[in-house]
């Protein structure tokens, strides 16, 4: 029996270490753990309830939207005036928010993911004039690769010619994601951490100019990811389709639902361009209801002393790393007491199966082309697919939203802060389902709890022993060689994992908890 450890993972955000035991060349336990603690909702305490949207931005700088639009939603309901933000103000949230979408969609694959399957080393042999090209040639040649090494070697199977092209590619979406970040900041004022978002709306205000310069970076997104980004995901597709059948994980599936369409006060039938919902592999499929009551996070094997299996709304962060049994900082959210998988493919899923267009048909044109049912899509390349899709739906859409806008009307209402209150703000975020959860108490924050999608996937075992999502996708695997397991992390990046989201990286004291060394 071997044992790989990968400590810590590279291109993915944050600290994660995985564990696994190998027998026979499978893989017959996995461990996912997140290395360095959260802090962010004992920071919060005694603090303004407003405080909340700004600072739960800083908790990730790949997804400061998704926590800018959950504390916002959050805030709404605890000021109690979910109901009355102006559509303005809605779709504002929503075209910023769709904004980040993009550029961390295009950031997963290019920048962390496609590595995995991209050889860049192939652009030693260039010899044309592309100068993106001949710049990273120049790196090649002088020895410098960082990024692209060091890396897993040895399963490398895109023709020369698409490993130089998709290189350029990758030097392009750097370009994309500096105009997606401009996109962000027509109504969002800035970027990563946008101002306008607020509760009650947003405070930017709609001009005629700004639709204009909004319209014109957003088709120059449109534009790289129909024509290059999607075309490289399926020419990944179609030489490593074996990873259709490989890191499938829990097939349970869940989703808050994103993309506001109406001003209902109660998230949960709030109609959202991508709905709520939940389904499962084990049951077809089918759609199933959603509670948000039914969420709870148990710490069995996570490194904290508070009560387990808490709903969010009295859920405790009491860190304690000497705890035995523990192996993560983690904490295990459950639906009902089961493992869920959060993100893309399950948005994807629930709209699929719920006959949402677009995304009916362009995932039923996907599992033509490569003659698959969609229980392929429960994979490492079903994961990629996903987001790709998503991409293409959420740009398409953006410029629909963009022309419902209305110049001079209002973006957003007044309001006070409640001397008490509680409140629920759930979206889902890029990497998935997202939920922020206030109790405020002489107008001051009491409680402040935040399950992240990460915190969904990378979960370690829970009360009852069952794995997280990660560690069922890695269970079962084939390591062709263990000195070199290439697979697992291509399993585990098809998550798009981002542990700064799942555990924040300072304690009360602001001390370091641990040093690591990338290798
Ligand atoms: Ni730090 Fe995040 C997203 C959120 S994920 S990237 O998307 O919320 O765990």
């Amino acid at each position: 029996m071997g044992k790989i450890v990968i400590d810590p993972i590279t291109r993915i955000e944050g600290h994660l270490k995985i564990e696994c035991t190998v027998e026979n060349g499978v893989v017959k336990e996995a461990k996912s753990a997140g290395m360095l603690w959260r802090g962010i909702e004992v920071l919060l305490r005694g603090r303004d309830p407003r405080d909340a949207q700004r600072v739960t931005q800083r908790i990730c700088g790949v997804c400061p939207t998704a926590h800018a639009t959950a504390s916002t939603l959050n805030l709404d309901s605890a000021f109690d005036i979910a109901d009355k933000i102006p559509p303005n103000g809605r779709i504002l949230r929503n075209l910023i928010f769709g904004s980040n979408f993009m550029q961390s969609h295009i950031l997963h694959f290019y920048h962390l993911a496609a590595l995995d399957y991209v050889d860049v080393t192939a652009v030693a042999g260039y010899s044309g004039s592309d100068p993106d090209l001949k710049q990273v040639k120049k790196f090649i040649d002088g020895g410098v690769l960082a990024p692209f090494v060091p890396r897993y070697e040895g399963d490398y199977r895109l023709p020369k010619a698409v490993n130089i092209a998709a290189t350029k590619n990758y030097v392009e979406a750097l370009k994309m994601r500096s105009l997606a970040h401009e996109l962000l900041a027509v109504f969002g004022g800035r970027a990563p951490h946008n101002m306008a978002m607020q509760p009650g709306g947003a405070t930017e205000v709609v001009t005629v100019d700004k639709i204009a310069a909004f319209r014109w970076k957003l088709e120059k997104l449109r534009h790289f990811i129909d024509n290059i980004y999607i075309p490289d995901v399926l020419a990944v597709a179609g030489v490593y389709s074996d990873y259709f059948g490989i890191g499938a994980g829990c097939g349970n599936f869940l989703t808050y639902g994103v993309f506001d369409l109406d001003h209902e006060a109660d998230l949960t039938k709030r109609k959202r361009f991508f709905p709520n919902g939940r389904l499962s592999l084990a049951n077809g499929l089918k759609q199933e209801n959603f509670d948000p009551s039914k969420i709870t996070e148990q710490v069995k094997h996570s490194w904290y002393k508070s009560g387990s299996d808490l709903h969010p709304s009295v859920g405790e962060t009491v860190p304690d790393h000497t705890k035995e049994d523990a192996y993560s900082w983690i904490k295990s959210p459950r639906y009902d007491g089961q493992v869920y998988e959060v993100g893309p493919l399950a948005r994807q899923l629930n709209a699929y199966v719920k006959g949402i267009e677009p995304t009916k048909t362009i995932i039923d044109s996907v599992l033509k082309k490569f003659n698959a049912g969609p229980s392929a899509l429960v994979s490492v390349l079903g994961r990629h697919a996903a987001r790709a899709i998503e991409a293409k739906i959420v740009a398409d859409e953006m410029s629909k939203w963009l022309m419902e806008l209305k110049p001079g009307e209002p973006v957003y209402v007044d309001h006070e802060v409640p001397k008490t209150g509680e409140g629920m703000g759930i979206t889902d975020a890029p990497r998935g389902a997202l939920g922020h959860w206030i109790k405020i108490k002489d107008h001051k924050i009491d409680n402040y709890q935040a399950i992240v999608p990460t915190t969904w996937n990378g979960g370690p075992r829970d009360d009852k022993g069952q794995p997280g999502p990660f560690e069922q996708a890695l269970e079962g695997t084939k390591v062709k060689d263990e000195k070199n397991p290439f697979e697992l992390v291509r399993i585990i990046r098809s998550f798009d994992p981002c542990l700064a989201c799942a555990i924040h990286v300072v304690n009360p004291k602001g001390t370091e908890m641990g040093k690591f060394v990338v290798s």
